[in-house]
């Protein structure tokens, strides 16, 4: 990504909102840190298996709740048992600022609490299709920051998987949150520009994604 041209901030979808550069590289660099350590458990970073049998190419771990297919649970019944990582407050403020910068309302961020978050993993051949997300049972918006490689990151309407769809460009240190009327958007990842990513965040390869969310369960 060319940093002489800038990136404003922009309105994708009603309600979608793309943060260009948000998090600085000593943030990411943390972020890098804390997800390293999630990926190495109490659960580790996998590839999620799907109802028919695939897998994901993505690898995934979570902090808060445990997410596979259509349910967030307290422990990894599908990996190894274990109850997952705590949701830290570090991350709950980080998502309350997030919401404050996309929407600039105050009182939407103090209420926001996530209390999930998927760490998604790509390499170069890893994509993720056209999907909603609506394993939550609350319509809070989705906090989503991206460290390392560029992706292609496209976002359709909440009706079908296929057009209309805008497809731009994650890049280190994006913000992008997906509520109000996109909150059920479908959206996803086609292509990760390998070798795009700076090492100085402590990535050497491959991009990571953290998406914030309210569960709505307790
Ligand atoms: O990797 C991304 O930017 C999107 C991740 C995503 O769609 C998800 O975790 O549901």
């Amino acid at each position: 990504m060319n940093a002489l041209i800038p990136r404003p901030a922009m309105e994708v979808a009603p309600g979608a909102w793309h943060v260009p550069g948000w998090l600085g590289t000593a943030q990411q660099r943390e972020l890098v840190t804390a997800c390293r350590a999630w990926a190495t458990g109490p659960v580790p970073i996998r590839h999620t298996r799907l109802p028919r049998g695939g897998v994901m190419s993505v690898q995934t771990v979570c902090v808060g709740w445990h997410w596979r297919p259509y349910e967030y649970t307290r422990t990894a019944d599908d990996v190894n048992g274990r109850r997952v990582a705590d949701f830290p407050d570090w991350l709950v403020r980080l998502g309350r600022r997030a919401l404050l910068e996309a929407y600039g309302d105050e009182e939407a961020a103090r209420d926001y609490t996530p209390d999930t978050a998927l760490i998604n993993f790509y390499d170069g051949q890893a994509r993720m299709g056209m999907h909603q997300d609506k394993d939550e049972r609350s319509s809070a918006p989705v906090v989503s920051l991206s460290v390392g490689d560029t992706c292609v990151f496209r976002v359709g309407n909440t009706e079908t998987r296929t057009k209309p769809y805008t497809d731009i460009e994650l890049s280190s240190g994006d913000l992008f949150v997906l509520g109000g009327p996109s909150r059920f958007a479908y959206h996803g990842v086609p292509r990760v520009h390998e070798g795009t990513g700076d090492p100085a965040t402590g990535l050497r390869s491959g991009r990571l994604n953290i998406t914030m969310r309210v569960t709505g369960l307790a």
